[in-house]
């Protein structure tokens, strides 16, 4: 039987940090404590305590679910990180964690840290539907239900946005310096996004706090960037197998990580530069390189390749058809890029093809498909505007939309039946799919998922109508075989 992953149980002492991190205070606090946090911030800070000693650690807090508390707290937070590839897999202890909270049972005890003037940064990974943001208002969106609760109850907020205004209110009135709200949500302009919804929510609740907010508390934008897979039973086994110890809390992610942060802090900062981050001023044009060539084509190839029956990303990059419309994707995206300092697209292309295919990370392609309506947005249709609009440079979009659609219908014409796991899968799976283009673009019109300019164009609808009435009626692996065919 072996040892739960403690302290105070011997954990053996190469897998510590030379400067074990509990003797360092706390000075972050996370929003979101999942694994991409775990696997991404978390691992990083640990990198930079052992470089460079500081009252860094991170207190991480789950807005819903107590699962990562009740996972770490037992075991002095402490988790591996096994991080994989072709060649092997690396693990490591990860120590940067000091306690793990959850808002419904930790509230009192969240509130006091966040509004510590300990706490430099409060740093956010809660996906883009946690917000409650409408983009195209610019405004919180006041029927989500955290952002109502929130309104109506400031002072007992459920979600996010509420959580951060009661905490800086408190900190105004105490006359304590403000912290730094730190975004790492995959989000083009993040900064400025959780920026705008904190000064609208603070404007409706406690308007005086508006001023203090705008001159005291930088909301710097970031691009954050690896592979994680949800950890599985397996990746506890493997943990074990590789540290001897029981670990209820290790994630798997890949070796290349990618952290680009503005660099504007208003109460200091970890030097994440000393484990591989960037600071820059301009994280927007890195930001929309990895939504559109990333994301875009890992949406692409999740809903294809989960309809054409693979279970997992690096089972896609088997199938030679599916790695062609993998690259022709790319090819055209990249025509919708400026130049990004010190990258050379084309051999960020072939890194992306590589890690789509490293055999060593089980990506489920059903995991990169859930929330379509929030992500096709920002990873396909925000590109159409910078493509010349010709058939061929729509057609790569057309067809990522075309089955994203055809997931939508929850057909089972070409496949068991399945769960559409979309905040929006009441009104998607009513949509009128077989129609015609026009009717097909004014509903996602009416649904605010795409924009009128976009609605308009009949180039585009035509093909994810031609596109689309295929997926429905042949199986997606037909499909495939017939679009590699089509000339760009
Ligand atoms: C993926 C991302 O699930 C998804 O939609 O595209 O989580 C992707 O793995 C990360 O952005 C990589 O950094």
């Amino acid at each position: 039987m072996s040892l739960r992953l403690l302290k105070s149980a011997n954990v053996p002492r190469e897998y510590l940090s030379k400067y074990y991190t509990e003797d360092f205070g706390v000075g972050i606090v996370h929003l979101g404590l999942g694994s991409f946090h775990k696997a991404h911030q978390a691992a990083i800070t640990h990198e930079v305590l052992k470089k460079k000693p500081g009252d860094w650690r991170i207190v991480g807090v789950s807005l819903r679910s107590s699962n990562a508390s009740k996972d770490l707290m037992p075991q002095d937070c402490l988790y591996t990180l096994l991080s994989k590839s072709v060649s092997g897999t690396n693990h490591q202890i990860i120590g940067s964690i000091a306690k793990a909270l959850c808002l419904f049972d930790d509230f009192n005890e969240i509130l006091t840290t966040m509004v510590s003037p300990g706490t430099k940064i409060v740093s956010i990974t809660v996906t883009e539907k946690a917000y409650g943001f409408d983009r195209d208002k610019g405004r919180c969106d006041t029927s989500h239900s955290s952002i109502a609760h929130d309104l109506a109850n400031p002072d007992n907020p459920i979600g996010v946005i509420g959580l951060l205004v009661k905490a800086l209110k408190i900190r105004w009135e105490n006359n304590y310096p403000a912290f730094t709200i730190l975004c790492c949500d995959n989000l083009p302009d993040n900064g400025k996004m959780v920026r705008n919804a904190v000064m609208d929510f603070a404007n409706r609740t406690t308007p005086e706090l508006c001023s203090w907010i705008s001159s005291n508390v930088a909301f710097p934008s970031t691009m954050v960037d690896r592979i994680t897979p949800v950890p599985n039973a397996s990746t506890r086994e493997e943990a074990t197998t590789a540290t001897g110890l029981i670990d209820n809390a290790a994630v798997e992610t890949e070796v290349f990580f990618h952290w680009i942060i503005e660099d504007n802090f208003s109460s200091g900062r970890p030097d994440w530069d000393l484990a591989g981050a960037i600071f820059t001023k301009d994280v927007n044009k890195f930001e929309k390189m990895k939504l559109r060539m990333l994301n875009g084509t890992h949406s692409m190839l999740a809903y294809v390749g989960f309809h054409c029956g693979y279970k997992y990303v690096r089972d896609v990059m088997t199938d030679s058809r599916l790695v062609k419309l993998v690259e022709r994707h790319m090819q055209v995206v990249l025509t919708t890029l400026e130049p990004v300092e010190g990258i050379d697209f084309k051999v960020y292309a072939a890194d992306l093809i590589e890690r789509f295919r490293n055999t060593a990370i089980a990506h489920e392609t059903f995991q990169i498909a859930m929330d379509g309506s929030e992500k096709l947005p920002l990873r396909i249709f925000s590109a159409i505007p910078n493509t010349n609009y010709t058939k061929s440079f729509l057609r790569p979009f057309a067809f990522s939309t075309a089955a994203w659609l055809r997931h939508t219908s929850k057909s089972t014409h070409d496949c068991e039946a399945y769960n559409l796991r979309d905040p929006r899968a009441d009104e998607l799976i009513k949509l009128e799919l077989s129609e015609s283009p026009e009717i097909l673009s004014s509903q996602l019109l009416k649904l605010n998922l795409v924009t009128g300019e976009l609605a308009k164009n009949r180039l585009f609808w035509l093909q994810v109508y031609d596109v689309l009435q295929d997926m429905m009626n042949s199986s997606m692996s037909d499909v495939i075989s017939n679009e590699v065919l089509f000339e760009i």
